[in-house]
């Protein structure tokens, strides 16, 4: 029977592979097929908490699976260790970051091991330390040598509370993403990475992920790079020597143009009213001031009222010579496509509601309600669903409606594009613009470049020098890593620049290519560069002559399965994407997309709302490991529910998991046949359950159904505890094979109970490295059923039968059957009722 508790077994299983190394990675002369089972580094925020807990479980049972299925598994963990959290929490306690990180990363650790997850931890990485951000700053080099790490001076999102910038990414509903405080505009010098010049591929190879990564990520990261066609058009303004440019997807509604309109906040803005009346040029510098504190977000909703000012200026539309005024709006943006635009309020929504506002002339180009073959109509109802046909295009004036037309239709007071569809018109239009030279095809994206610079203290300096001339110049590649400083006497406070400045020592250096003075850039990288190579790290961490092996880059990448939370569905994964293609420009890596597979798990909540810290809900995981041990822990969450779903703790039950565990075990310690026992023979009805479950496990786990694998498993204990009791008992050789099919799948969710479980079973250890069985075909036939063969009115056995058994040869089989033949022994069978396929009756006399 079994005798030890939990947490007792985990201790040992957890000593056992801490001494055996059983999940290291196989090398060079491992032969088996190779799979990168990865999950998202954590930051070393503290403890663990239960996303945590959910997270790298999930990742533990896909790696644990695929060396159950014969594969040599790298399943590595590191720590994403820069950043501002250990920074504020360096300067609350006037300390030292490196402190508070290394000992949040020990206490992490000693959780994942307390938690049974089988990583190879010969290859722990910290991005903190030198010898990985050494490589940071090579990369950087490689994309500055490439012309794809510059510095411009432009206006960059900056939150006032943790004194730095952020990336667009970083700037949640014009909040900072890290505080909350609300984010302003600030015009910097800054270091960037031109992922613009990379926006097609990274659009384009999502449609590779279909169906490997989820849908929605997909999407998002789509609609973040946000690519829209249509032309560039050159509008001449009166008093200016060169034309200005605007962007329009709408090129065909050129003649509609009925104003122009230009960001207020552009330097254009700023040139063109310079030339006003002293009353315009007030109003302007007020509207001005007020719009600098209104985020993008605000500004591009439509549900507000239009605000602007006219500049008393005109543009010249290029098709027709009209005079455009020109007025200075927030809805147009500064930086996006030229920070200006032809306004066609007939066809726009927001430039309708804005001529409404300001009383400016509306055009209509389009007739919406002319047909045009393969366009989908767009019907209006009334409030009772009715479809309200317009009569003609006169019904849907959009001065009187309020209504923009933007659907298919026909072109109109258009010149010689009249009669053309919209989409002829676009393409007639870009012609004409070409041939003429006021326009060209254009694109635009939403995506802006990387903003990589942070004046803050713990991140990757930036391996670049200030010359004496003026001049910036690279760190030699054999000069890397450039470390940081000591923090002493160092304020870490905001301020707006970097605290590295103040390191004098460190600062001042040499241009070892002059031996003149020079100063190092005091700027630190955004944390997104560290995570968006680590995965390759992994493959050579302790390397310190490349950053990765190419070799085994080779070998290893992309990552087969990755797994983590929805929250990275952008910023992370984009910044991975974008490092891995310029990786595989630089020829260093033969694929361009760094995750074949990605897994994003829901949340773990409480009475459904999101755990946190100030609400006070949280659930504490060395709490939950201490109580129900990891096993407990573990078979919880994986039965709560879908792995995307969010798992609310409320409904969770770690003693029902606790039970279960200890019935699995006692079952393990009932089994009484020899290892090595033929199989065949034992109780059909248990050997069909176990087959059952061999041929379907596989599929389970690939479509990470681990939930439906837990209900599969305490259904497979139940029917062998069942053999046990009433069958053939537990010397039945069938009750052997399920219990050691039960132990080796088992050993995904619940790792030390299988390590137990095979161990009573009488093998040796490791169960992690078993491989699975295949099911028999044979047992995995559907149509049988079980039959009960009564002698008078009494069950002496029961069959497993073909369901489309017949009466006679039913009772053949009845009378076949050694219980059945002993139960009738020395009587006389006065009837026999058989009820194919359910039920055979003996009724006996004697
Ligand atoms: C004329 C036009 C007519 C437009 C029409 C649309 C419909 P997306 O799809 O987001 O790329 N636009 C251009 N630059 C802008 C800026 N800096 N701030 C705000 N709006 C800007 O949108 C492109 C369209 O948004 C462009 O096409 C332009 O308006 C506007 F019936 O040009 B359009």
């Amino acid at each position: 029977t079994p005798s030890l508790s939990p947490h007792a077994i985990q201790d040992k299983w957890q000593a056992y592979w801490e001494e055996h190394d059983t999940f290291r990675a196989g090398g060079d002369d491992d032969t088996r097929p190779r799979k990168y089972v990865l999950a998202m580094f954590p930051y070393p925020s503290g403890d663990l908490h239960m996303g945590h807990a959910e997270n790298y479980l999930y990742s533990d049972i896909v790696a644990r699976f695929w060396r159950h299925r014969g594969h040599n598994v790298l399943n590595p963990i590191g720590w994403d260790s820069f950043g501002l959290p250990a920074e504020n929490a360096a300067i609350r306690r006037g300390a030292d970051p490196r402190e508070w990180t290394y000992q949040n990363i020990d206490q992490q650790k000693a959780g994942f091991k307390a938690y049974g997850v089988s990583f190879d931890w010969s290859r722990v990485l910290h991005t903190s330390d030198p010898e990985y951000y050494r490589w940071n700053q090579w990369l950087f080099l490689k994309l500055y040598e490439r012309g794809l790490a510059y510095r411009k001076k432009s206006p960059v999102n900056w939150c006032p509370r943790d004194q730095t910038v952020l990336a667009n990414e970083q700037v949640v509903d014009g909040r900072c993403e890290r505080c909350g405080t609300e984010v302003v505009k600030k015009k910097l010098t800054q270091w960037y990475f031109k992922i613009t010049d990379y926006a097609d591929r990274l659009l384009d190879d999502l449609n590779q992920l279909e169906g490997f990564w989820p849908h929605k990520v997909l999407q998002m990261q789509r609609n973040w790079i946000g690519r829209s066609v249509g032309a560039d058009v050159d509008f001449r303004i009166e008093g200016r020597d060169e034309p200005v440019t605007v962007f329009s997807t709408r090129p065909d509604t050129l003649h509609g143009a009925t104003f122009f309109v230009v960001a207020p906040d552009a330097d254009l803005a700023a040139e063109l009213v310079a030339d006003a009346s002293p009353e315009v040029q007030a109003q302007f510098a007020e509207y001005l001031a007020k719009v600098q504190k209104e985020t993008d977000i605000d500004r591009q909703s439509t549900d507000r009222p239009k605000t602007g000012v006219f500049l008393e200026r005109y543009a010249i539309n290029p098709v027709n010579g009209e005079r455009l005024p020109v007025w200075a709006a927030d809805y147009v943006l500064a930086d996006y496509g030229h920070g200006a635009v032809m306004a066609v309020p007939a066809h726009d929504q927001r430039d309708l509601d804005f001529a409404r506002a300001f009383d400016l002339p509306i055009k209509v180009v389009v007739d919406t309600t002319a047909p045009v073959t393969g366009a989908i109509p767009v019907i209006e109802t009334d409030a009772d669903g009715v479809p309200i046909m317009p009569e003609s295009i006169d019904d849907q004036d959009p001065a009187v409606t309020g209504i923009a037309l933007t659907g298919e239709g026909r072109l109109i007071n258009s010149g010689d594009l009249d009669g053309l569809s919209k989409r002829n018109a676009v393409a007639r239009q870009i012609e004409k613009l070409e041939a003429s030279g006021l326009g060209r095809a254009a694109k635009n994206y939403r995506l802006r470049d990387w903003l990589i610079s942070r004046q803050r203290f713990w991140g990757t300096p930036i391996p670049m020098l200030h010359t004496q001339d003026g001049e910036i110049v690279p760190v030699a590649e054999d000069q890397l890593p450039v470390r940081l400083p000591s923090v002493e006497g160092l304020d870490l406070s905001p301020k707006g620049t970097s605290p590295l400045g103040a390191a004098e020592s460190w600062v001042r250096t040499v241009d070892p290519t002059t031996g003149e003075p020079a100063l190092r850039d005091p700027d630190t990288m955004d944390t997104f560069v560290d995570s968006s190579w680590y995965y390759l790290r992994f493959l050579s961490p302790n390397s310190d002559t490349v950053a990765f092996d190419p070799t085994e880059a080779r070998r290893w990448a992309p990552v087969d399965s990755y797994i983590g939370g929805v929250e990275h569905a952008i910023l992370h994964l984009l910044y991975a994407r974008f490092i891995t293609k310029v990786l595989f420009d630089i020829g260093l890596v033969d694929f361009t997309e760094p995750f074949s597979s990605l897994i994003n798990q829901g949340m773990v909540i409480l009475d459904g709302a999101k755990m946190s810290k100030s609400k006070g809900n949280l659930v504490l995981f060395q709490e939950e490991l201490d109580a129900h041990g990891a096993d407990a822990l573990r078979v919880s969450l994986a039965f709560a529910g879908p792995v995307e779903d969010d798992k609310d703790w409320a409904d969770v039950s770690t003693t029902g998991a606790a039970k279960f565990l200890a019935r699995a075990l006692r079952v393990a310690h009932d089994v009484d046949s020899p290892v090595g026992v033929v199989f065949a023979g034992g109780d059909a009805g248990l050997r069909r359950v176990t087959h059952r479950l061999l041929a379907d496990a596989p599929g389970l786990v690939e479509q990470t159904k681990f939930n439906v694998l837990v209900a599969r498993l305490m259904e497979l204990v139940n029917a062998i505890r069942k053999t046990i009791d009433s069958g053939a008992g537990a010397s039945d050789p069938a009750v052997r094979e399920a219990a050691e099919t039960l132990a080796v799948m088992l050993d995904l969710i619940a790792p030390h109970s299988a390590e137990e479980m095979w161990e009573a079973l009488g093998h040796e250890p490791s169960v992690g490295l078993v491989q699975w069985r295949s099911a028999d075909p044979a047992l995995l036939i559907e149509d049988t059923v079980t039959t009960a063969v009564q002698v008078n009115g009494k069950v002496r056995t029961t069959l497993e039968v073909p369901a489309k058994i017949g009466d006679a040869e039913l009772e053949a089989l009845a009378r076949a059957d050694e219980k059945v033949q002993r139960a009738l022994e020395g009587k006389e069978v006065v009837r026999v009722i058989v009820r194919a396929p359910k039920i055979v009756n003996f009724a006996v006399k004697g």
